[in-house]
């Protein structure tokens, strides 16, 4: 188990509940758990059934919805959370307690010995009450916690032999790709269980703290789709899957349904009322979109020259865009091409040349390159074309009627 056999936790119905905007009601959280089963991930995360009656009614209806997908709830750890849990009829439930000195301080006040003692209360406990249930116990703040006391923590509830999985979770985002592979390394060393890595983004690593803790030997990874949980949130489904393909593009595919990925990213923001961030991993605005004339002439040749994810995988498509002062004349030609016009390269060059001295000047749409390129397709050129320069401004959420070309 690691990078080539890894388990997808999403947990947009738990995490992902926990972002600002997030209140999905009893329909949503089912089209939600849909979507995601659909798109193929191996486990759904919920909210505990403690949180309020709502949400212990929406995990007894999504357990009963026979997904392929396993059903865990997210719960304290203590016998009377884990019994109401229990009682829902999940497939898992993940138990999580805070180790770092600040969530024993000022949350639950527990000692390590405490904790060490609780563990071995419960866990055991929970074994019999229910022998097939997968069972996941998670430090919670891994990060800050003393790295001696939390292997005591480790070591003990590994010893119990018990649990499926050891958690991680990089609670407030502080840990770097190496801390990740470390602290993942060491448990791999010491225990027996699977490994679950769990990161929030707070300063930018979430993406690269899974891909180490994978790496390290981790086989489990929490995520939520674009990233949504408290704060500013966790590992982004999307994101994962760009690393992933990255890395093993024939097992990505085959693990998961590439083109689910936008609707169910478009469908969530929805839901909470956000936009899909211009830059989002494979269907940002921009992701796939080629500006610089010798990016486009190498894009044409062979995308993959500037491509690492071909669009086509996913269900969208790629963009020359050529109405620019960055534009260049084999772009140009290719939109002729498309167009179904017929310039020799030396009036392909020249008009280019034109292009660029008017997008100095002016902001220019495709459809304005494309009446150039008529104009000029019709044996006129610079000098007897007055170029309708109007006030238009850039796309901004439709690239088809943007200033390039889509591929
Ligand atoms: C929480 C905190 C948590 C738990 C993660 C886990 C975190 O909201 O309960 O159970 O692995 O980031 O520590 O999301
Ligand atoms: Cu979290």
């Amino acid at each position: 188990m690691s990078l080539d056999h890894y388990a997808i936790i999403e947990s947009t119905l738990r995490e992902g509940e926990q972002f600002i905007n997030a209140d999905f009601s009893h329909e949503q959280k089912i089209r939600i758990a849909r979507a995601l089963d659909e798109f193929g991930v191996e486990y759904l995360e919920l909210t505990s059934p403690l949180a309020s009656p709502g949400s212990a009614e929406d995990l007894r209806a999504i357990a009963r919805l026979g997904l392929r997908a396993r059903i865990l709830t997210h719960v304290r750890c203590h016998r009377e959370d884990v019994k109401v849990a229990l009682d829902a009829g999940v497939d898992g439930i993940d138990v999580v307690i805070g180790t770092s000195s600040q969530l024993r301080h000022f949350s639950h006040g527990k000692s390590i010995d405490q904790i060490i003692e609780l563990a071995t209360d419960v866990l055991p406990w929970m074994r019999d009450q229910a022998p097939d249930i997968e069972l996941r116990f998670s430090t919670e703040d891994s990060f800050r916690s003393e790295e001696a006391e939390l292997l005591r923590v480790y070591l003990a509830v590994d010893r119990l032999g018990v649990v499926n999985r050891l958690g991680i979770a990089d609670t407030v985002g502080i840990a770097s790709p190496s801390q990740v592979s470390r602290l993942v390394g060491t448990l791999r060393r010491l225990t027996t269980a699977d490994i679950e890595f769990h990161g929030h983004n707070d300063s930018g690593c979430a993406i690269a703290n899974t891909f180490a803790a994978l790496e390290a030997g981790a086989t489990h990874i929490d995520t939520s789709v674009l990233g949504i949980g408290e704060r500013n949130g966790i590992t982004p489904l999307g994101g994962l899957i760009a690393r992933m393909y990255t890395h093993d593009r024939a097992a990505t595919q085959s693990k998961y349904r590439l083109d689910r990925l936008r609707p169910l990213e478009l469908m969530v923001a929805e839901l909470v009322g956000v936009d899909i961030p211009f830059n989002n991993y494979i269907t940002g605005y921009s992701a796939f979109t080629h500006k610089a004339g010798i990016h486009a002439k190498a894009i044409l040749n062979a995308p993959e020259t500037y491509e690492a994810l071909d669009p086509h995988d996913f269900g969208l498509t790629r963009y020359i865009s050529i109405a620019h002062r960055l534009t260049g004349w084999n772009a140009v030609k290719a939109r002729a091409e498309q167009l179904g016009l017929s310039l020799s390269n030396d009036q392909l060059k020249a008009l280019t040349q034109h292009i660029k001295a008017l997008a100095d000047d002016k902001r220019l749409t495709l459809s304005d390159v494309d009446n150039l390129l008529r104009v000029w397709a019709n044996g006129h050129g610079i000098a007897d074309f007055r170029f309708p320069i109007s006030d238009l401004g850039l796309p901004t959420s439709n690239r088809q009627s943007g200033s390039g070309v889509a591929q």
